[in-house]
């Protein structure tokens, strides 16, 4: 590839739909109001989401104004978020339904450390929530350096918002694969992982992982995609669906890790093959080199095989 190229350029040099070329340059260029809007929004918003978690300031913000540029932007037929009690539906009607973290991480706003956005695109005909059936995904990453990981459909890419108040992402790099595991980042409290995922991060160690969490999906998953590793919710004693959710945060991720050349689980299957039994489902996520994920489900497959015999 030349020099400087945007995203735009990138998608349509791709052949990608012209429309949906349209929403994604779109939402990456909604990342100039998102950044400046930070520092002024760093407390709670005093609500709750649907799943009682308290909304910070910022999760209301970004997640009105994304869904509000996209209902009124005539490409989308409906937008399903995290943030929201329902589907809410355009007027004007549109080619594809999204499902979104609005902000993934946000307990991380107070610390300032790294969160980000993460979309899931449908055609307007699927029912969002069957990881498969996603035409894009894509996540931004709001570090020192904002970047957006994307896929749609035809390897990953990884763009760099060009210079402060310029609203242009520009290619950094095409075809980005897992390299070789060298991290791990897992999240629950270990007294309370289910045993088999006690034995399974005892076989990263003697693989000779290291560990490096920081609390957000985004930037844990990020790292793993440039170092090689693993990433994991995991199902917990107390909470055996885990914490993060199936459509907006599991299937965008796990669509991404495949285009990768990497894979993701629930413990026995994929992530993208779990057909939600509600929009707001969690799930066990496991993510990252398919070898890994591999393991991790034969050492599942063996705790589920011996229960069954005792
Ligand atoms: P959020 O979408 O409300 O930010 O919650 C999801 C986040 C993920 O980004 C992250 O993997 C996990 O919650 C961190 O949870 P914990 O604070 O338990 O480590
Ligand atoms: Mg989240």
């Amino acid at each position: 590839m030349e020099k400087n190229v945007t995203l735009k350029d990138y998608l349509s040099t791709k052949k990608v739909d012209k429309d949906l070329t349209e929403l994604i340059t779109l939402l990456s260029s909604l990342v100039i109001p998102i950044r400046e809007e930070f520092p002024h929004r760093l407390g709670d918003a005093g609500t709750k989401n649907i799943y009682g978690e308290d909304q910070k300031a910022l999760d209301v913000w970004v997640n009105d104004l994304l869904t509000q540029k996209m209902l009124d932007s005539g490409l989308v037929k409906s937008v399903i978020s995290e943030e929201l009690p329902d589907q809410v539906f355009s007027e004007k009607g549109g080619k594809f339904n999204v499902v979104m973290d609005p902000l993934d991480g946000s307990s991380n706003v107070k610390s300032n450390n790294l969160f980000g956005t993460i979309i899931g695109i449908y055609k307007a005909k699927d029912k969002p929530g069957l990881g498969i059936k996603q035409i894009a995904a894509f996540y931004k990453l709001y570090g020192p350096n904002t970047t957006l990981v994307m896929s749609v459909g035809d390897g990953v890419q990884e763009f760099i918002r060009a210079r402060k108040n310029v609203n242009e992402f520009i290619l950094l790099k095409e075809g980005v694969t897992f390299p070789e595991p060298k991290i791990y980042g897992v999240g629950g409290n270990p007294d309370k992982w289910v045993p088999e995922f006690d034995l399974f991060v005892k076989l990263l160690r003697s693989k000779g992982l290291k560990l490096r969490y920081g609390g957000s999906f985004v930037g844990d998953f990020n790292q793993i995609l440039h170092h090689g590793g693993f990433f994991g919710y995991p199902a917990t004693l107390d909470k055996p669906k885990g914490k993060l959710r199936l459509v907006f945060e599991g299937n965008p991720m796990a669509y991404i890790a495949e285009q990768a050349g990497g894979s993701s689980s629930v413990g026995s299957k994929n992530l993208l093959d779990i057909d939600p039994i509600n929009i707001d489902s969690r799930v066990p996520v496991y993510i990252g080199n398919k070898e890994l994920i591999v393991s991790l489900e034969d050492i599942f497959k063996a705790a589920r095989d011996a229960r069954e015999y005792y």
